[in-house]
């Protein structure tokens, strides 16, 4: 097919991770060229055994899923990373009884390593989870570098973070939090980054007439799926709590699809590698030039959302 984006999509298995991965799968103007995951913001085995389910049930030709054996330095919250066991265990996902997607023998960095080498022309790294696998990638491999496109990244933030921990002051976002040497290497690079940070997301919660929209609509399976997995999950009704849920990185992949639903703005900036504000994005002069998505258009995001379910059968 002509115009299609290679994109190679690392994540870290929360639901909207999980979401994220149905929604490319729906893409016209995108193929997959490899799937990876890492366990941070979910556990290892389900989140892998929901990818090639959805791949499964969800896609239209083979993608390869690789799991990776990278840790992080700072956990997440176990509440949070049980979703991945919810979603694994959704009927629509269980049906045929087997999972068909094949599984890479090597480990997530090498994997994303073997298919920018062996993808014709240049491949977009999308990630929705920490960079560790990719500043591994970069330290192994750095020939890769000109072969990626550029980096889209649900992560970082330049106004109030999302990390309530103790030992930290609170200005980082988590996927920058959980291993900030790695956003720090990938800093170091020469990679374009689309950082989707806290500024954009914050716009899209999950909020009760999100969820009746899905509902309304359930009779479409992709739409009921979209339902399902959100149902898992805290919404925003009166103020934000340390649980509320955004549809973060769905945001972030819904812009790879649609260019035209966010904003960006190039800022310089930093990371602070260790600290109290470990894993912060910091707006400094001779930092290095990210492309930030600042804003989105929720109406517009939400409905590309809601008719890529459609599309799926
Ligand atoms: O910081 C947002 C990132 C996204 O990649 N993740 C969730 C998304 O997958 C961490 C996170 C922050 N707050 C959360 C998170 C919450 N309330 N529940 C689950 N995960
Ligand atoms: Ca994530």
């Amino acid at each position: 097919m002509t115009n299609q984006l290679n994109v190679y999509f690392n994540h870290d298995g929360g639901v909207d991770d999980l979401v994220s991965l149905f929604m490319l799968l729906q893409m016209d103007n995108v193929n997959v060229t490899g799937v990876s995951v890492i366990p941070a913001d979910g556990y290892l085995e389900p989140a892998t055994d929901a990818s090639r389910k959805i791949i499964d049930r969800f896609g239209t030709y083979p993608v390869e899923v690789s799991k990776s054996n990278s840790r992080g330095k700072n956990p997440f919250p176990a509440a949070w990373r049980l979703h991945s066991f919810y979603v694994d265990a959704l009927p629509v996902l269980n049906e045929s009884g087997k999972m068909d997607a094949p599984l890479s023998a090597v480990p997530a960095h090498q994997h994303l390593i073997e298919k920018v080498r062996n993808t014709e022309g240049k491949t977009l790294l999308l990630f929705t989870g920490p960079l560790t696998d990719l500043a591994r990638a970069l330290d192994e491999a750095p020939d890769i570098e000109e072969k990626i496109d550029k980096l889209v990244w649900m992560g970082g933030t330049f106004e109030r973070g999302n990390v309530e921990e103790p030992e930290h002051d609170g200005t980082a976002e988590w996927n920058v939090f959980w291993d900030p040497e790695a956003a720090y290497r990938v800093w170091q690079s020469g990679i374009q980054i689309d950082l989707v940070a806290l500024e954009s997301t914050n716009k899209v919660p999950l909020t009760p007439a999100v969820r009746n929209r899905w509902a309304a609509e359930r009779r479409f399976e992709g739409v009921d799926f979209l339902g399902n997995c959100y149902a898992g999950c805290p919404p925003l009704v009166y103020s934000e709590t340390n649980s509320t849920y955004y549809l973060w990185d769905v945001l972030t992949t819904a812009s790879v699809g649609r260019e035209d639903i966010v904003k960006k703005k190039t800022v310089n900036c930093i990371v602070i590698p260790d600290g109290p504000s470990q894993g912060r994005t910091v707006e400094q002069a001779d930092g290095r030039p990210v492309q930030l998505v600042y804003d989105t258009d929720p109406e517009a995001f939400f409905t590309y959302m809601t008719d890529l379910g459609k599309k799926a059968a």
